[in-house]
């Protein structure tokens, strides 16, 4: 209770959720995304629903500067305890018709804007010798399919190098997630998948995103210090876990 929990990608989906969750659970949600409106509505939200009034700002993660001004802003006046790093997307292709600028699009958010994040949390962290990042990688950072190659590079990028710094963290007192879901209801798949071949094939076995929200906030309550959550993939009434 009481804890500081920063989340990009706020506006939707899964980091709307977990905002929810965490408010829920007595924490402080501070909501980052580019769509200020969204973000205004949820904090609205949280404040009538859960009595807590919470900061938000516009932030685009693949915008370094904006990065460095946000959280340089947000240190100033909080201290972070947690840093969810949702934010991210994805467009799936064969890769014959892959488009060069949809892929550094893809690892400038995905990869570098996550990087950038944490590195900015991750040094007052380091100073105060605690805290929890927690990346939002994918099943796609474990196993790949069809279609999503660049995507899937993007989330096994975010894997490594959650793995490598959950080893340099542990000097420091702090805690390092990464986190692997199958597919998931969210808005993700409007971007993603434009002719519906792929939602056509996994719709039955999607996770809700306020299943995944949970399960997120869980591990922030009990931290560990392995920790790469598992693959969850529902299909019909089981849940499988990889
Ligand atoms: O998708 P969606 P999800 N700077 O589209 C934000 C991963 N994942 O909740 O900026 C800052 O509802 C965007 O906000 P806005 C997935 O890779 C998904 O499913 O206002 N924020 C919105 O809040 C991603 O890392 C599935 O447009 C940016 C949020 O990101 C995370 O889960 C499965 C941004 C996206 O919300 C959340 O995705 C899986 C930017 N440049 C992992 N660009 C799945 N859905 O199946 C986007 O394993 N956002």
């Amino acid at each position: 209770a009481g804890k500081y929990v920063v989340i990009t990608g706020a506006s939707s989906g899964i980091g709307e959720q977990i905002a929810y969750e965490v408010a829920k659970r007595g924490g402080i949600p501070i909501l980052l995304a580019r769509s200020k409106e969204k973000l205004a509505q949820i904090a609205q939200h949280i404040e009538q629903t859960y009595g807590i009034s919470c900061l938000y700002e516009q932030l685009d993660v693949s915008n370094e500067k904006e990065v460095d001004a946000v959280f340089d802003r947000l240190l100033a006046s909080v201290d972070i305890d947690i840093l969810v790093n949702n934010a991210g997307f994805g467009v799936f292709r064969y890769v014959e018709h892959i488009d060069l600028s949809e892929v550094k699009q893809m690892f400038n958010v995905n990869v570098l804007g996550l990087i950038a994040c944490t590195k900015k949390v991750y040094t007052h962290m380091m100073k105060k010798r605690s805290g929890h990042i927690i990346n939002i990688a994918s099943q796609a950072g474990k196993i790949a399919t069809p279609k999503s190659s660049v995507y899937a590079a993007t989330k096994h990028a975010v894997l490594g190098f959650t793995n490598s710094l959950r080893m340099e963290a542990s000097m420091y007192g702090i805690y390092v997630t990464a986190v692997n879901p199958g597919p998931i209801e969210t808005n993700f798949f409007t971007v993603a998948d434009t002719s519906g071949e792929y939602v056509k094939n996994v719709k039955r076995w999607m996770l809700r995103p306020e299943f995944v929200a949970k399960r997120v906030v869980d591990a922030m309550l009990t931290p560990t210090r392995e920790v790469n959550l598992p693959v969850w993939m529902h299909m019909g009434s089981r849940m499988y876990q990889l």
